[in-house]
């Protein structure tokens, strides 16, 4: 298989060496060796991006701006392979893209330090500053409605009702404690509705590993535009406070140890906005706390609306996984919302 794969880059067979590689919910991932150089190759899920070349098109069209009005930017661009395309579609394998392994940098899988936090937030910042001028419009969307919480209650109440019996009646004491929350539902709808809220070019997946760190410890560069398309700043910010403010990921299941490092918060605000200070709106600002609990709130649904359709997007590797996903960032909305006052009063 991967022989067919590597061949469209020119790769003779037997000239490279392949390990997997990171550890996405998602796509598959790989690291490939060749005649001194490495390169990561990815296989893209086309159950959940159903158009990859949507991706290939954002992609090419953003280093396009980028080589452009800021040719100083780095920005790590795909491979071409030999008929100068981004994206291949391999019969019977799927849609694959392989990218230069950028020398000397790392990726991290866990946020250890508020410098870190720090450095990714300014990396993402800095992403959305430096694409302000260019049109949005020209950016398809891989995943429609990716980050419309309103869509993604409506797909829970959906799954609430026609779900898996069992699991439903499992849950029912997180379900009705999810509820709850739907005034964060309402304020995405008002954000939604007011032109203040602008729609600028969003990452969309902030977590650590989607940033490559010098070793230095200096952010270098974001990576993972799969999900890059038009959105708004929370995505970007609720999901590094999402997966930054806790020591422990949304797979933890000794809930005890999900906490709020108050001193993250305040690296991923200074490094946020380092960059996009005066590129974001007054209200925008009114909603930086905010980020956080609209994108704990929409993963910790999307993983119970998961669970109770038997877990056919996220998948599991023991029963139950989802559930424990889910609960697990109940807990952390829970933890984040009291530090509400403190958190947002925090001077920039
Ligand atoms: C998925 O594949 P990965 O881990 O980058 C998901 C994100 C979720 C995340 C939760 C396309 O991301 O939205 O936040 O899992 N990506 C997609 O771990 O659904
Ligand atoms: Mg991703």
């Amino acid at each position: 298989m991967q022989s067919a794969i590597l061949m469209n880059y020119g790769f003779a067979p037997e000239s490279f060496t392949v390990k997997v590689f990171g550890n996405g919910l998602i796509n598959h991932t790989w690291k490939v060796y060749h005649e001194g150089r490495e390169y990561i190759l990815q296989r893209i899920n086309d159950q959940v991006f159903k158009n990859p070349m949507d991706i290939a098109n954002n992609v090419e069209q953003i280093a396009t701006y980028l080589k452009q009005h800021h040719p100083d930017y780095f920005f790590v661009a795909p491979v071409k392979t030999i008929e100068e395309k981004g994206i291949i579609y391999i019969e019977g394998e799927g849609y694959f893209r392989m990218f230069p392994f950028v020398k000397g940098s790392h990726a991290k899988d866990v946020v250890e330090t508020p410098n870190e936090a720090f450095e990714a937030a300014a990396q993402f910042g800095r992403f959305t500053k430096v694409l302000e001028g260019f049109s949005i419009n020209q950016l398809k969307s891989p995943i429609p409605d990716f980050h419309n919480i309103s869509l993604r209650h409506q797909q829970f109440l959906t799954a609430l009702k026609h779900g898996n019996k069992n699991r439903i009646r499992e849950a029912g004491a997180l379900s009705a404690e999810l509820l709850n929350y739907a005034g964060i539902v309402t304020d995405y709808e008002n954000i939604i509705s007011d032109h203040r809220f602008k729609k600028r070019v969003t990452h969309h997946d902030t977590k650590i590993s989607n940033v490559l760190f010098d070793d230095s410890g200096k952010g270098l560069c974001v990576i993972d535009l799969d999900t890059l398309m038009p959105g708004y700043f929370i995505s970007d910010v609720g999901d590094m406070m999402r997966t930054y403010l806790s020591p422990v990921s949304e797979e933890e299941m000794d809930f005890s140890k999900i906490i709020i490092r108050d001193d993250f918060f305040k690296a991923i605000a200074i490094g946020y906005y380092g960059e996009m200070k005066e590129v974001l709106t007054q209200i925008e600002k009114k909603y930086f706390f905010y980020a956080g609990t609209f994108m704990i709130y929409m993963q910790a649904i999307r993983f119970l609306t998961d669970y109770f359709n038997d877990d056919s997007y996220y998948g599991s590797k023991y029963p139950g996984q989802n559930l424990v996903r889910a609960g697990n960032q109940a807990i952390l909305l829970k933890r984040l919302l009291e530090k509400k006052d403190t958190l947002s009063s925090i001077n920039l």
